[in-house]
């Protein structure tokens, strides 16, 4: 730690200055010199994963360049910063994505084949860092890419599970689950802080002393172990900024368990060292459940706990008074995952940093908002008091200081009131009383939203109704949005080419919106056989890759129907499956001569991860497979209709899948699916959807014309009544024809699996069929019918196919981060200069 000469540092500062050029005799040896001095491999042991290695070790040290610079510049600026927190983050491969967006993706591509290697071929070796369940992990993802992209000053927090979302593999038609340790070979993307690091508390004893007159509250923790951090640059499309996502790792500290080390007890010791490791050893596999675990709290509390100091550390450099903390600093909750650190804030400012309680109120409520990403009762989050007042018994506490202060406030509003006092309260009460999450975010935060503006409405009519009549200016609306950097221009380069030729440029990748000035050309007849030639390249693609994976052999000429996301029993995978089921009975009831007449030869592809612990969902993976083997293996059949399970559904396979498809499902029962992001995904690459007014939907539908989707289904307000109709009556009451021979045919063990199948069909039968499916059942049949004659009409089809995608702009992450910048985070984009533009001798 000596202090380096002034001269020197000079001198080293001067060296660092320089950026690596880009030239592909720079960019080889850039990759060479990893081979060489990182991977220590010799020619006679290299195999294309070191290659992998190598080249994205190479373009990490570009992507450091762009990063570093960047928080110095921000740091300059003494900008306000965002700070996202979420407990998951799908970012998927990122070689592509780094090279797409440093914008050197042909250049490693002409250096790469110079020595012989074909980039694709190199992309392959990535695994998926899977940190994430479903949609609320890939938004986060593409979140990042949007702030990056935008210049906005942004820090992405997360955990960096040693295990992400397991690996599904599909053993005798079931799901089993493989862990997924990603680590395996080392990830070149991260930056390893061994000198960022955080003591985290747990349990201990709450004390409290008069000082000076005033009343000191302290916590011991009797556990503390540390949050180290693992730094993840995410760069911007078409700027240099590029902006970190930091994922905390659980290390034991050094003063752990000190007693029983010099007690001699070496072994135990050593356990408990290992016991904080296990903290983000595992992400929890749920999507949409709530998982009421010690273990998941505690990662709840080391990412909160670890961001909030890192964030006061960062602003307390500025030398600025707290009353400014809200000035350069807006804290976004990512659902109620990590709502405690609006606690851990407050206990800091308070315990810690002196603050009167009212102050250190106004600086919480001023910079954190909350999104909510579904009215799922399954998922809302409630914390058992006695678990948390036993992990974090300061936390209980100032989570009672809260509520009582607000149920003041409520009981002077609304005197004598007590529905409405039991149903704002943060705390339900009972035989097992419990913190609830989602009030204590709505309370905490100057801004709630939902994620679509059917769900950001049902939240203020149903769920946060009685929150909403208190202080309606606080709730807001912010439509989810994808990339158009990862999900067009990377996964789908046919596309990407096209869209450069209609435009004239690829401002399309950052302006979506630009695609709207181009409509005429959807009848344009060469447009259209070139859109139908890139729609056939991807067929093509994902052909070999269900050839490789699932061996069946589809039939390019059919219509790849696709419905790919977690299964749920609210996303209605049944209902698909029963229908495939009904396709199957009328086509063998169809005299062989008509058959090729009536039905348009049909590959309906299914995939999604179960939770492991729900059971149901599992069971509709071994329906699937059980009509996948039935059908298939149909002579009579053919290749009139096939249909297969896609296994192991994440964010890789997703960029095969996405591109080639050309009707996708998205048909949960309205008002229980958010938003949902993939039907933007698809809509953006050209597929036309076959889908429910729910979610995301509704606006799609606004924007690209009902005309141009197969909308069928009961409307939000219909499903109530529908339910009541259903209760207490006999399905075979609610049952049509068409579904009763469906599940009858399932009953007499066509499929075989009967135990299985019965119990699963049971959840429609005598379960009230909760999700409607029955009731939905015709309508949907009859908009798979219109799906079939207009897909006879190849120019048709690829008409509403262009202008599905000209007309996707609005579903940009672009617009959805815009939109939190300006209505929620008051925040300014700041672009740090481009060096390579004023450099280009470098
Ligand atoms: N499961 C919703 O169900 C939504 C995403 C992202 C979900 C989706 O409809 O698109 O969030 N909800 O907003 C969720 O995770 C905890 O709730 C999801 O991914």
């Amino acid at each position: 730690n000596t202090p380096v000469a002034n001269q020197s540092t000079n001198k080293i500062w001067k060296l660092m200055e320089k950026y690596l050029p880009n030239t592909k005799e720079a960019i080889q040896s850039s990759v060479v010199n990893h081979v060489e001095y990182t991977l220590a491999k010799t020619r006679f042991d290299f195999t294309l994963l070191h290659c992998y290695q190598a080249v994205s070790h190479s373009v990490r040290d570009r992507l450091i360049e762009a990063f570093n610079d960047t928080y110095q510049y921000f740091n300059n600026k003494d900008v306000k910063y965002v700070y996202y927190l979420s407990l998951e983050y799908l970012i998927g491969r990122c070689l592509q994505n780094a090279l797409v967006n440093l914008e050197l993706e042909s250049q490693y591509k002409e250096a790469m084949l110079d020595m012989g290697y074909n980039l694709e071929s190199v992309y392959e070796q990535e695994v998926d860092p899977a940190l994430g369940n479903g949609g609320l992990g890939r938004l986060a993802a593409c979140f990042l890419d949007s702030m990056a992209t935008l210049n906005y000053p942004a820090w992405g927090y997360g955990l960096r599970y040693s295990y992400g979302i397991f690996r599904q593999q599909i053993k005798d038609g079931y799901q089993v689950e493989v862990p997924d340790y990603w680590l395996d070979r080392g990830n070149p993307w991260e930056i390893e802080r061994l000198d960022v690091n955080f003591q985290i508390k747990f349990y201990g004893a709450v004390t409290k002393k008069v000082q000076d007159g005033k009343e000191r509250t302290t916590w011991e923790g009797s556990e503390i172990i540390v949050a180290r951090a693992y730094d993840n640059p995410a760069p911007g499309y078409n700027t240099f900024n590029t902006i970190n996502l930091r994922l905390w790792r659980s290390l034991p500290s050094s003063e752990f368990d000190f007693k029983s080390f010099n007690q001699g007890d070496y072994f135990k010791a050593l356990e408990s060292r290992q016991r904080a490791e296990f903290i983000t050893s595992v992400l929890y596999p749920n999507d949409s459940t709530y998982a009421g675990k010690e273990l998941r709290l505690k990662q709840q509390y080391l990412l909160v706990s670890a961001t909030i100091q890192d964030a006061i550390r960062r602003f307390k450099k500025k030398r600025k008074e707290w009353k400014e903390w809200p000035k350069y600093n807006a804290l976004q909750l990512n659902d109620t995952h990590p709502a405690l650190a609006i606690v851990e804030l407050m206990r800091i400012l308070i315990d810690i940093e002196g603050l009167e309680y009212e102050d250190a109120w106004e600086l919480v409520y001023n910079s954190f908002a909350y999104t909510n990403h579904t009215i799922l009762p399954e998922a809302l989050e409630k914390w058992g008091v006695e678990l948390l007042g036993n992990l974090l018994p300061r936390h209980l506490e100032i989570i009672y200081n809260i509520n009582h202060i607000f149920l003041e406030k409520i009981s002077r509003k609304y005197p004598n009131d007590w529905r409405k006092l039991s149903t704002l309260s943060l705390v339900e009460e009972g035989t097992h009383k419990t913190i609830r999450m989602a009030n204590l975010s709505i309370v905490g935060s100057h801004a709630v939203n939902g994620v679509a503006a059917l769900h950001s409405q049902l939240l203020t009519t149903t769920l946060f109704k009685d929150f909403y009549e208190l202080r309606p200016t606080k709730f807001q609306n912010k439509t989810n949005g994808v990339t158009p950097r990862r999900w067009i221009r990377c996964a789908n380069p046919g596309l990407s080419a096209l869209l450069n030729d209609v435009v004239g440029s690829d401002d399309w990748v950052i302006d979506m919106d630009i695609l709207k000035n181009f409509q005429k050309i959807a009848d344009d007849p060469a447009i259209q056989n070139r859109w139908m030639q890139v729609k056939r390249q991807n067929k093509e693609k994902l052909y070999w890759w269900v050839k490789e994976r699932c061996g069946v052999d589809l039939n390019l000429d059919s219509l790849f129907d696709i419905q790919v996301k977690r299964i749920h029993e609210y996303k209605r995978q049944l209902m698909n499956i029963l229908y495939v089921i009904r396709r199957y009975l009328d086509i063998k009831k169809t005299p062989a001569e008509e058959r090729r007449k009536l039905f348009v030869p049909r590959s309906i592809m299914f995939g999604g991860k179960a939770a492991p612990g729900y059971i149901t969902a599992k069971r509709i993976i071994r329906l699937v497979n059980a009509v996948s083997q039935k059908v298939n293996n149909d002579q009579e059949i053919g290749d009139l209709l096939k249909v297969v399970f896609l296994p192991n559904y994440n964010v890789s396979n997703a960029q095969v899948i996405i591109p080639a498809s050309e009707l996708s499902q998205h048909i949960s029962t309205a008002g229980l699916e958010a938003s949902g992001t993939s039907n933007m995904k698809f809509v953006m690459n050209g597929c036309l959807i076959i889908g429910t007014m729910d979610g995301a939907n509704v606006e799609i539908a606004e924007e690209v014309g009902e005309e141009n989707m197969f909308i069928f289904g009961a409307r939000v307000e219909q499903v109530e009544e529908l339910r009541n109709k259903m209760r207490n009556s006999n399905y075979r009451d609610y049952f049509g024809p068409r579904l009763t021979e469906v599940c009858d045919a399932i009953s007499n063990d066509l499929f075989g699996y009967k135990y299985d199948l019965d119990a699963l069909l049971d959840t429609i039968r005598n379960k009230n069929d909760y999700y409607i499916l029955a009731a939905d059942f015709e309508s949907y049949c009859e908009a798979q019918q219109r799906v079939d004659n207009l897909y006879k009409n190849k120019s048709e089809w690829t008409k509403k196919s262009i202008l599905n995608t000209l007309r996707s702009g609005k579903f940009s992450s672009d617009r959805t981060i815009r939109q939190y910048a300006e209505e929620i985070w008051d925040l300014e984009p700041c672009e740090i200069p481009n060096p390579s533009k004023s450099e280009q001798e470098r």
